[in-house]
């Protein structure tokens, strides 16, 4: 659980994701942060289907040793498009690469919609922010069930889109094409957005520099985010072309940890739903200055020392360090 930090009041948030190699990593991010009060994690369909993307997401929190924080399952489909899958990155489980133990935590018995709604009117107006970290399926409908949570929101801060290039298109990135209808949604309600899209997270590489910082820590989570990062720098390698593989989601808890880590440019941003070739680009105008009440920013620039300091740290906060045996590794399920 996040501990008090004298100097500021821990952020909550609500992650809601479909991990998802970079969703783990800023699972485990937004736990290990003394900054940053967990509320309740969400699953939606994106790099796999939902039923693994929320078995994952049960593993990760075992894996982080968390308890006592809701795990909902969300949508099975986007709202209007035919389902696409992320194998190329993610492999047939979403998350390939590290063994994953039997969980132990359960699903909430809530739709995920239905914990984002209860969650939010529990709580007092500006106090909650939420993170979405894979297509926004659920956040689109929890304001269509509940428009009240809007003006309670205190901003969503998001994964998702670019200004410059896609990866699931020229122009469209994965989260946002895969339900660019409810992208449309959530980039159109009144709440403060800020887009960690890939213009900011080609930025969060995990180099070979990275990768041995994490694999100092010697915890059962810094091993698995070890075995996470192998498996994907492979990947992207493969897929993408990349020498070190962009670990995107956690760049947003980062956002919400310190706002000084990852540099935003206020500017309008619309999802284009018409476009032959561009259907799911997140349109960001730039041409001048953006207006006082523009309610959208866009990422550009991240401190990569400093964003994998807050990883590292994390990760140092949680689990206890390996003996050279580990007779509790599982087998993959
Ligand atoms: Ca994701």
């Amino acid at each position: 659980m996040a501990e008090a930090n004298p100097s500021s009041t821990p952020r909550k948030i609500i992650l809601d994701c479909d991990p998802g190699h970079g969703d783990a990593v800023a699972l485990l991010l937004a736990h290990g942060s003394e900054r940053i009060e967990l509320l309740a994690v969400t699953t939606v369909a994106g790099n796999q289907s939902l039923e693994r993307v929320s078995a994952n997401a049960l593993a990760v929190g075992t894996v982080a040793g968390i308890t006592g924080v809701p795990f909902a399952a969300g949508c099975a489909r986007p709202l209007v498009r035919t389902m696409e899958t992320a194998d190329d990155i993610h492999g047939q489980s979403g998350m390939d690469g590290p063994a994953q133990p039997e969980p132990t935590i359960t699903l909430d018995g809530r739709h995920a919609v239905d914990l984002l709604i209860e969650t939010i009117m529990d709580h007092e107006p500006g106090e909650i922010t939420l993170v979405p970290t894979g297509a926004m399926t659920n956040i689109a409908l929890a304001v269509r069930k509940e428009p009240r949570i809007v003006p309670r929101v205190r901003e969503v801060v998001l994964m998702g889109g670019g200004y410059h290039t896609g990866n699931w298109s020229a122009v469209a990135e994965f989260n946002i094409r895969i339900d660019p209808e409810a992208a449309h949604i959530v980039f159109n309600e009144s709440w403060p957005v800020v887009m960690v899209g890939l213009d900011l997270t080609h930025q969060a590489l995990a180099t070979d520099e990275v990768v041995a910082r994490i694999g100092a820590i010697g915890t059962l989570p810094a091993r698995f985010v070890g075995e996470l990062m192998e498996f994907l720098r492979t990947a992207y390698r493969q897929a993408q072309g990349f020498d070190a593989p962009p670990v995107h989601d956690p760049c947003a808890v980062a956002y919400v940890i310190d706002p000084s880590v990852v540099r935003t440019v206020k500017a309008p941003v619309d999802i284009e739903l018409q476009g032959g070739l561009t259907l799911g680009m997140t349109v960001t105008d730039f041409r001048t200055p953006a207006a006082a009440d523009c309610h959208t920013s866009v990422a550009v620039e991240l401190d990569h020392r400093r964003f994998w300091d807050l990883v590292i740290q994390a990760l140092e906060n949680i689990g206890e360090v390996e003996p050279a045996e580990t007779p509790s590794r599982a087998c993959a399920r």
